[in-house]
């Protein structure tokens, strides 16, 4: 029997709770049945038969599953597939997945500008503060009669969006609306989960704490003279692959847009409800958040489609602006996600009316230009406490949102993975981690609408795949896994001459289109599911985003929320 480990053998590299339930994959035809055994090999504890051969439509090639779900005894253990090897270790135990909550938490403390990492809590990721960005430059783009081109504006702390040193308030909206939707949906289990942050010691969960180093920058994104909100804080191009503190050149806030403002807006008024709930920490916090959410709320009113588009403003003003775009050419969605914060907050029905909330049967996938469903979850999430004029629509907004999860369960047989992600090749785009991620909170949604458990299974079989349980054998999770992603494109992480890349951050994924769009040599995968490199040069595939750790933060820590253990 062969003592090695198979990379053939694909399980969540972290582990299973006692009786949830247990799958590996076996990728190829050959064997039969399989073991688990203790991970010194020296005790089967269970012996049972891989199901019969299926092909993964993506690739063709030939996948066979391993149920193991009748362990529940807790302990460390390997599969073993005779012929073949066995897996990496993984635990069994409760609260299996509590230190990849945190640990992702954790990856926004790294991300974290304007700021020293100490040793004492970032150990040997520990790097001098970067961007100060208490002289950020208004570009001609965002000039006003307030603020002509070039005033220096204070625009510091926030977290560097990606493996890049801007910030983007698009993208900072929906990070911000997953993370503070966990807070809401799960008080009790975010409030008790600990991150060992410098503010860990205070009043607020350390989730929140972490919110609000970027609440605050957000905050000085907002003109204060009209409430119109700057579309991003920028380089002009994007820097080297530097250390933080190397990186100085001069950084603008360019043109405000409809949707930044909105996100905003949306953001402001969600961050208010969850900081009023916490007032005695931080006083006055939640009216502030308020007023700036009306204010953006009113901006947009009077300009209700200003796009941001970067090649017309390229060719308007100088510098020319050629790091990420974000660049959403439709905002009806920030719209209705915007009028639903501030309706749930304010119970004022004007908010609900000015905006057509259920224009169509869709529910799409949030992602950072799609917004909408974030608003479903929040008016979900309050179905009780809403004005009559948004409680007809209770009913409907709940079964579209069961629905939506029915659907993404739909032909998960027939995916030789089991799992919702990858059913089909249009889940393996830019960032696909987080549409694997984004899939299980749409789960646990209605899961809390319905209590059927089985909304829970595939949304932590979801899990599973982005800690192993997928075609490239990788653990997508920094610093998490046997085999975890090594070479992010990130910065600090290629910079910092520490081996390991900074932990708690999650790879983009695997993307079909990866190697025509950042060229990177050394892709080989013929199928969607496979074309992942863990080069750092890889940025459609292997970059680290903040709209990517959010809801992967969400998933694990909301799955821990709701173990029975
Ligand atoms: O996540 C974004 C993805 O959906 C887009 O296809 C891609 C190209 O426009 O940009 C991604 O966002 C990047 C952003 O523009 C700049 N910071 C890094 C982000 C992740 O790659």
């Amino acid at each position: 029997q062969a003592q090695t480990v198979s990379e053939s053998i694909r399980l969540n590299q972290i582990g299973f709770y006692p009786s949830a339930p247990k799958k590996a994959v076996v990728v190829g035809e050959s064997g039969a049945t399989f073991q688990v055994a203790t991970s010194d090999l020296k005790t089967v504890v269970f012996t049972g038969t891989l199901s019969a051969p299926q092909t993964n439509p993506l690739s063709g090639k030939v996948n066979r599953m391993a149920n193991f779900s009748a362990v529940t005894k807790p302990g460390t253990y390997v599969v073993v597939v005779p012929g073949m090897g066995h897996s990496y270790p993984f635990e069994i135990k409760p609260n299996v997945h509590q230190a990849v909550a945190a640990g992702s938490i954790k990856g926004f403390y790294y991300q974290r500008v304007s700021v020293d990492l100490p040793a004492r809590y970032a150990g040997k990721w520990s790097r001098p503060a970067g961007h100060a960005d208490s002289r950020a430059l208004v570009h001609a783009s965002a000039a006003s009669p307030g603020r002509p081109e070039n005033t220096v504006i204070a625009s510091s702390r926030g977290w560097y969006d990606a493996g890049d040193y801007n910030r983007y308030i698009v993208n900072s909206g929906i990070t911000m609306g997953t993370l503070l939707s966990l807070y809401e949906d799960f008080p009790a289990y975010t409030t008790s989960l600990k991150v060992d942050i410098p503010e860990s010691g205070n009043q607020l969960p350390d989730l929140l704490d972490e919110a609000l180093w970027n609440l605050r920058w957000m905050l000085t994104m907002q003109d204060p003279a009209d409430g119109g909100v700057y579309h991003k804080l920028t380089n002009a191009k994007f820097d080297g692959m530097v250390m933080p503190d190397k990186a100085t050149k001069d950084r603008y806030v360019v043109q405000k847009s409809t949707a930044a403002t909105l996100d905003f807006a949306a953001v402001m008024a969600q961050a208010s409800r969850v900081f009023r709930r916490n007032s005695r920490t931080v006083p006055g916090l939640a009216d502030s958040c308020l007023t700036a959410a009306v204010k953006a709320w009113n901006w947009a009113r009077q300009n209700p489609a200003v796009l941001y588009e970067q090649e017309a403003m390229n060719r308007q003003f100088d510098p020319d602006v050629s790091t990420g775009a974000y660049g959403d050419r439709d905002v009806s969605d920030e719209w209705i996600w915007a009028a639903a914060e501030l309706y749930v907050t304010t119970k004022d029905d004007a908010y609900y009316t000015a905006v057509n909330l259920y224009p169509d049967d869709k529910t799409p996938l949030p992602s950072w230009n799609q917004v909408r469903t974030l608003g479903y979850y929040t008016l979900a999430r309050f179905a009780d406490n809403l004005t009559a004029t948004g409680k007809k629509d209770v009913p409907a907004l709940k079964k579209r949102l069961t629905l939506f999860a029915d659907g993404l369960i739909q032909g998960t047989d027939q995916n030789p993975y089991g799992t919702v992600m990858g059913k089909s090749a249009r889940d393996y785009i830019w960032g696909s981690s987080s549409v694997a991620a984004n899939q299980g909170i749409a789960l646990i949604q209605a899961y809390r609408l319905t209590n059927d458990r089985s909304y829970l299974g595939h949304a932590l079989a979801n899990l599973d795949f982005l800690l192993g349980r997928n075609a490239t054998g990788y653990s997508f999770l920094t610093g998490f896994g046997d085999k975890p992603v090594m070479h992010p494109h990130h910065r600090p992480s290629v910079a910092d001459g520490v081996d390991e890349p900074v932990p708690g951050l999650l790879s983009g994924g695997p993307n079909g289109n990866a190697p025509k769009q950042d060229k990177c040599p050394g892709y080989t995968a013929t199928s969607p599911d496979e074309t992942f490199l863990d080069n750092d040069c890889s940025y459609a595939s292997n970059e680290i985003a903040i709209n990517w750790n959010a809801p992967f933060v969400y998933l694990a820590a909301a799955i821990e929320a709701l173990q029975p253990e």
